[in-house]
């Protein structure tokens, strides 16, 4: 117990509490602006140190802020096995990060308490971090507090939120899952798709690929990438940090809410592009049409490329595995109505975050996992693994069905299965499209996506907006989801839903219908019932 009384020194002198407001731990960690977080970083190097003897293994911390804006940071807490922190220790993260300095001692405790941690075991947490001005300063508070409990700590400087996931898993399973090495995350990936491209003879499909990284830490990190390629993939780079702004104007979460390309990137028809959030854990493409319209090839577009050329591999390996599709509310309905009524694949729906959907993703041999902001993967049980991997060295079997088993059981490694990874991604597409010579245009006509439209309104506490049904419907404040009702029912083929953002302090609309003007005002609709009965504060909703 000494040394809990030591991180309660180290929190007064070093680290002290100077929230005001009460914090808690949101869809991915905590977020918010920059100058108010470091005790609380410093609180969650402590938490990690607990968990990690709990779990009995190596756990992570990533100080990014991923989409926000370049003034906010935040801090997202890693498992054993490279997922999210189980959602049952984040009420421990948000009493944690609440409680006075004087406090925090006793906290500690009663953690340890409640979840019978054996102290004496060793403490082991990997740290990353992204490249916000903010980030170093964060970091080191982080390692503060893994050091204040005689944590053992592995900096590994920065990285993208994947690479942390990935390596955390691998230090975990004494390397099976790869080495526990950002080099080691290079190698794995490089090898597989080097592998899956190499007699590669397309007509249709170009191996250019225009590429905007946010100005975030994916663009160092997709230049280490190239260097492991050789040549197979051609990448331009644009928003790579040499001038613009993290996240402005630029990046997925901008070309997916606005619909439209980012800075610096001059699209014109034939250009296959992509999109990465500001930590490379989210992915869009998109291009224009021979029509001259963009067109936005999201986390559902991406969900279904995977699942069908994920099931034709299986079928051809003569193997028998159960897939499944995780979404949440944001998937296009036109999504939703093509992997069930086309594809016959089931798909289940759940909360906005990660953490809701890979658990989901868990129930089935392939669970393929999106959200349509572009943050996904595809998970494969044990079972389904050690098949795959069977077959492929099964030396009894037809040449066809033995060349789909070993592609299937190569894709599996292509694939970062603790996390959804832009950069990972962004290589099963690459691969898939490459293995099937088509265009964007080609892999964008399976479906036609309703038109939709997603925006932001300003309340006085998002809290008070409380939801159902994996977000869908609202149950508080009273009066608006029947207001809701109302407005959807005078659209065709019209749908919406409000849900409390957990990463930036606004309530999110969303809304789709049968037309782009119809989407744009039912959004705007439902927006103002929002700011009306949950207390809206500053400009009114627009669009
Ligand atoms: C995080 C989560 C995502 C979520 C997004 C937006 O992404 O990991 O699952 O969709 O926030 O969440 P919300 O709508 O609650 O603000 P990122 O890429 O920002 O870490």
């Amino acid at each position: 117990m000494e040394d809990l009384e030591q991180a309660g020194i180290v929190s007064r002198e070093k680290h002290p509490h100077s929230l005001q407001q009460e914090v808690t731990y949101g869809t991915a960690g905590f977020r918010m602006r920059a100058e108010n977080l470091d005790h609380i970083v410093y609180r969650m190097g402590l938490l990690s140190v607990l968990f990690s003897k709990f779990r009995s293994g190596v756990t992570g911390i990533m100080i990014t802020a991923s989409h926000n804006p370049e003034e906010d940071n935040g801090v997202k807490l890693i498992d054993t096995m490279g997922e999210m922190m189980p959602i049952s220790w984040e009420k421990h993260a948000t009493d944690l990060a609440n409680v006075s300095d004087h406090q925090l001692v006793e906290a500690l405790k009663e953690i340890v308490k409640s979840e019978a941690i054996d102290i004496t075991k060793p403490g082991i947490v990997s740290v990353g971090m992204d490249t916000r001005i903010s980030s170093p300063a964060l970091s080191q508070a982080a390692i503060d507090g893994i050091k204040a409990l005689n944590g053992e700590c592995h900096n590994f400087g920065l990285l993208t939120t994947p690479q942390l996931h990935y390596i955390v898993c691998c230090e975990n399973t004494q390397g099976s899952y790869g080495d526990p090495t950002e080099e080691g995350y290079y190698n794995k990936l490089a090898t597989a798709f080097v592998k899956l491209n190499k007699d590669k003879k397309c007509v249709n499909y170009v191996s250019q690929l225009f590429l905007d990284l946010a100005n975030g830490v994916g663009a160092p990190k997709v230049r280490e990438l190239l260097k492991h390629l050789n040549g197979s993939l051609n990448i331009n780079l644009c928003n790579d940090g040499s001038s613009g702004k993290l996240n402005h104007q630029c990046g997925a979460d901008f070309v997916k809410v606005c619909q439209a390309p980012p800075v610096g990137v001059n699209l014109e028809p034939g250009m296959r592009c992509a999109s990465f959030d500001g930590d490379g854990d989210r992915i869009v493409y998109y291009y224009k049409t021979s029509e001259g319209k963009f067109s936005l090839l999201d986390g559902d577009k991406i969900a279904t490329l995977f699942a069908a050329y994920l099931n034709e591999l299986v079928k051809s390996s003569q193997l028998k595995l159960d897939m499944g599709l995780v979404q949440t509310a944001y998937a296009n309905g036109s999504s939703t109505a093509y992997i069930t009524d086309v594809m016959k694949v089931p798909v289940a729906c759940v909360p906005t975050g990660v953490k809701y959907l890979h658990h989901k993703a868990q129930d089935f041999d392939i669970g393929v996992y999106f959200e349509a902001n572009g943050h996904g993967t595809v998970l494969f049980s044990e079972s389904a693994r050690k098949l795959i991997v069977n077959q492929a060295s099964n030396s009894s079997l037809d040449k066809v069905t033995k060349e789909a088993a070993d592609r299937l059981a190569t894709v599996m490694d292509l694939i970062n299965q603790t996390v959804g990874d832009a950069i990972s991604d962004m290589l099963v597409v690459e691969t898939i499209l490459a293995s099937r010579d088509w265009t964007c245009q080609d892999w964008d006509s399976a479906y036609t996506d309703l038109p939709s439209r997603q925006i932001k309104v300003k309340v006085e506490n998002r809290l008070l907006v409380e939801t159902t049904d994996a977000e869908r419907r609202t149950t508080k404040p009273p009066g608006l989801q029947e207001a809701i009702d109302e407005i959807v029912s005078n659209y065709k083929h019209g749908r919406a839903f409000a849900r409390p953002s957990g990463t930036e302090d606004v309530v999110r609309v969303y809304a789709e219908a049968d037309t782009q003007a119809n989407a744009d005002k039912l959004a705007y609709e439902v927006g103002m019932q929002v700011y009306k009965l949950a207390r809206g504060t500053g400009e009114l909703p627009s669009l």
